[in-house]
């Protein structure tokens, strides 16, 4: 039975790359690092950017010193020359995300810390988020960045379908949440779309590994 999964498995991996089409968007900010913040009750638009005002973090507290915030932007796959034909996909295969990221807020040295990005506008999301690793080095009060990425899909374990849903059911549009410790100063996203297979398509395919596995178990047997 392990045999038959993985040769299944196999098959399909093969399978995958026939219509797989590139979509890339992405989001800039108009400065890497704000130079002026506002008040904590008020958002702060920074290029593709809308960083959240987050009145309830307490006195002192600012709207774009990359602490204790949450950034909002939408990836625009529509702008795609290529995007009609990966709707007619209808699943994703791999979801590539990077970002570049800037934060002054430092927990043991680390950060950012805790944070999470995720596809969201704000009632509907797809899960799970990515929780990033405390990736950059520095000292509290002094800016660090870096950049980051990671496969939406086969790392973060989203599913490729429901992404494309997410996608295609705002128009190519995709909304995109951060938070909440870190300023954003470029975000990217990479899908590689392609059909999932027809049940036929299954059917061929379990067809044309049967003898291959009847040959697998005479020759254990
Ligand atoms: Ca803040
Ligand atoms: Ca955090």
């Amino acid at each position: 039975m392990k045999t038959t999964t993985a040769l299944t498995l196999l098959a399909l991996t093969a399978a995958l790359p026939a219509g797989a089409v590139t979509l890339t968007a992405s989001a800039l900010s108009s400065q890497p690092i704000p130079s002026v913040t506002v008040d904590a009750t008020q958002n702060l638009q920074n290029g593709d950017f809308l960083i959240l005002a987050n009145p309830s973090a307490g006195p002192g507290h600012v709207t774009g010193d990359g602490v204790d915030e949450t950034t909002r932007w939408t990836f625009d796959f529509a702008a795609d020359p290529d995007y009609a034909a990966a709707l007619a996909d209808g699943h994703i295969v791999s979801a590539r995300l990077t970002m570049r990221l800037s934060t002054q807020f430092f927990v043991d040295r680390v950060g950012p810390w805790t944070d999470i990005a995720y596809p969201s506008d704000g009632v509907n999301s797809v899960f799970p988020g990515f929780l990033i690793p405390e990736f950059l080095t520095g000292t509290p009060g002094v800016w660090q960045t870096g950049t980051i990425s990671t496969d939406l899909v086969n790392d973060v374990g989203m599913n490729g379908t429901e992404l494309f849903a997410f996608m295609a059911s705002r128009g190519g549009q995709m909304p995109f949440l951060y938070g909440d410790d870190a300023v954003l100063g470029f975000a990217q996203l990479e899908l590689v779309t392609a059909p999932v297979p027809e049940p036929a398509s299954w059917l061929l395919l379990a067809g044309g590994l049967l003898p291959l596995l009847r040959r697998v178990r005479q020759n254990v047997t």
